[in-house]
């Protein structure tokens, strides 16, 4: 009996073994298949996956490096936070604004490690990157920056991205003459164990040169470039990567938040739900637009990239390779502007493609002003550098009907000296590159609703005042505001007036019209050519249709406003002088 029991005993032992063993297998089996499920190949048409997995939890792990815990730190400027100076403090600030544009004293009493607010769509946090994302060289050119601006920059990048991809932070200096970017640079890297890297220009080379330059001398399979003035947010790098891992001819930029330049204070540049992308007017000042329905619907979560026909210029990745196949940055742009359009332009073109990518976000210092000249370069051209570096882009890559467009917003662009551009064009048949009528239909199919074909203009030039010989001016201010008389200085800009062959009177993207205060500068109305404007060819008066009067200087104040038409007094009357660079 005892052995019976004992018997029996043991065999419901075996059993009960025998079912947890089964049971053990059945759970192994079906906690694989859920592996298998998770180990995503990446071939997705965005490389990389949404998962629904609870984060932050990961530090590195797939390509994330999603933080462990937000930490809550004290301090001046953290969390992103502005940061007010002490009033003993003022002058401090008020000599690094006008020395940098920015104020650095602010800047000074800032960790260079602060936290900062994570800005990006809740989404984000959830997706999963390739664990074997190409290696990145983050280059940062750099000429007379503030010197704690510039390491906030390098810091941000070693702290939040992540290590194993990270290559190398390739600083260039493009010629700097500020004591401690000459002096202190070397010694203060060392502390990053060889991660950090400074070359230096031996002339001025602006930084579209220093820019190229930097390509060259990488070390990573994927450059990514960024102001001196910058701090990436929480993993930034990752969904930049993600698209250039699948496609090498995808170029990626991330989302451009501000940073205030007076009180460092980090503010996302658009809420939730809303996407921009970027454009272009005819001028070429690069413009915003909310991106078309067309494209957003291409995509299944909000958080995905979308296209975008270009960029502002500083910050974005590609492939090091793929860039310098694309001949780099035309070596003929000097200096400063048009080479983000020249990229994308190119890009595009010649068979690759652009895209913005919600989940990286960059913080960047907006400037009050433009603190440095462009240097000997500049004193070489004759007349302005940038609209001589827009006319390169543009007689290498529009087709004639657009280049046109171009030279009625721009008249005086058609008399500069835009230097030799056959390697240019070499480049362009030798890539086979498709034609601007086909960018235009396929990829930059809204800016024309924006930006309309321009109507030639009838008259370009000073618009004088036959009473007094002075011109229409602008000022320079900012619309809406009143327009002015002046002495007339024969170089244009402010005082250069169009009149189009749809009653439109221009001066540079602002228009000229009309209200009970007098004669305004305003915003064009978008999307539209046209205006109230008629002139008279033979009596010099300046009629505006709308309100049946004419543009009329007051003798005594000089004010300008509309009065009812008098084809005999002098001061209504009107001349268009052409005027030629100087
Ligand atoms: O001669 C120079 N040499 C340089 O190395 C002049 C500048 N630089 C450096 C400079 O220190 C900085 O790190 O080049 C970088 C860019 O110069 P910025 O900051 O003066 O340019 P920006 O921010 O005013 O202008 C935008 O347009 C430029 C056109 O050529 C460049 O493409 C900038 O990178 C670009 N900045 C951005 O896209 C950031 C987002 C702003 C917007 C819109
Ligand atoms: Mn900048």
């Amino acid at each position: 009996m005892v052995y019976m029991r004992q018997y029996l005993s043991r065999k419901s032992r075996t059993i009960r073994i025998i079912f947890g063993i089964l049971l053990l297998v059945i759970l192994m089996y079906l906690l694989s298949t859920y592996n298998k499920e998770t180990n995503y190949t990446f071939d997705s048409p965005i490389a990389a996956r949404l998962s629904h997995r609870e984060r932050p939890k990961l530090v590195s792990g797939l390509g994330n490096f999603e933080p462990k815990q937000i930490d809550e730190v004290e301090g001046p400027g953290e969390g992103g936070k502005p940061y007010h100076l002490r009033q003993d403090q003022q002058n401090d600030a008020d000599q690094s604004e006008s020395e940098y544009g920015m104020n650095v004293a602010c800047s000074d009493e800032i960790s260079l490690d602060r936290t900062i607010l994570d800005t990006r769509l809740s989404e984000c946090k959830h997706w999963d990157y390739p664990e074997n994302l190409p290696s990145t060289s983050v280059i940062i050119v750099f000429h007379n920056e503030g010197w704690s601006v510039l390491l906030r920059t390098v810091h941000s990048v070693i702290n939040r991205s992540p290590p194993n991809i990270l290559k190398e932070v390739l600083l260039v200096d493009d010629f700097s003459d500020k004591e401690n970017l000459k002096g202190r640079l070397e010694g203060y890297i060392e502390q990053f164990n060889g991660k950090v890297r400074l070359i230096r220009n031996s002339q001025r080379e602006g930084l579209i040169r220093t820019r190229s330059r930097g390509a060259k001398e990488a070390k990573g399979e994927v450059i990514v470039f960024l102001d001196a003035h910058c701090e990436v947010n929480t993993n930034w790098l990752p969904p930049l990567l993600a698209p250039i891992y699948r496609d090498r001819t995808v170029m990626t930029v991330p989302v451009i938040d501000g940073i205030d330049h007076k009180t460092f204070e980090y503010r996302p540049v658009y809420g939730e739900d809303r996407h921009f992308r970027g454009i272009f007017e005819w001028g070429m000042l690069y413009k915003e637009n909310e991106v078309p329905q067309r494209e957003l619907s291409t995509r299944k979560h909000n958080s995905e990239p979308y296209k975008s026909p270009t960029h502002a210029g500083g910050l974005f990745a590609i492939n090091r390779e793929y860039f310098l196949e694309l001949g780099a940055y035309d070596p003929g742009l000097l200096v400063w502007g048009g080479e983000n359009f020249e990229l994308s332009f190119k890009i595009w073109q010649c068979g690759g493609s652009i895209e913005w990518v919600p989940c990286s976000r960059v913080g960047h210092v907006y400037r009050s002003f433009m603190p440095y000249n462009f240097g000997k370069l500049a004193q070489k051209k004759k007349g302005p550098l940038i609209t001589i570096n827009y006319k390169r882009v543009i007689e290498t890559w529009f087709d004639d009907k657009y280049k046109e467009y171009f030279y009625t917003r721009e008249p005086m662009a058609r008399f500069l000296d835009m230097g030799d551009i056959t390697d240019q064009l070499a480049l362009k048949s030798r890539l086979k590159c498709k034609n601007f009528q086909w960018f235009m239909e396929n990829v930059a199919y809204d800016v024309l609703d924006k930006y309309p074909e321009l109507p030639p203009n009838i008259h370009f030039g000073e618009m004088r005042s036959v009473a007094v010989s002075k011109c229409l001016d602008t000022l320079g201010h900012a619309p809406p505001s009143l327009m002015a008389i002046q002495h007339c200085h024969g170089f244009g800009n402010n005082q250069l007036i169009r009149l189009n062959a749809k009653g439109q009177l221009g001066v540079g993207e602002r228009c000229i019209e009309a209200d009970a205060q007098g004669i305004k500068l305003a915003f064009c109305r978008m999307g539209t050519v046209d205006g109230p404007w008629l002139y008279d060819e033979n009596t010099h008066t300046m009629l505006h249709r709308v309100h049946k009067k004419c543009i009329a200087l007051h003798p005594q104040t000089s004010h300008l406003s509309l009065m009812p038409c008098d084809i005999n007094n002098a001061y209504q009357q009107w001349i268009f002088k052409e005027i030629r660079p100087k």
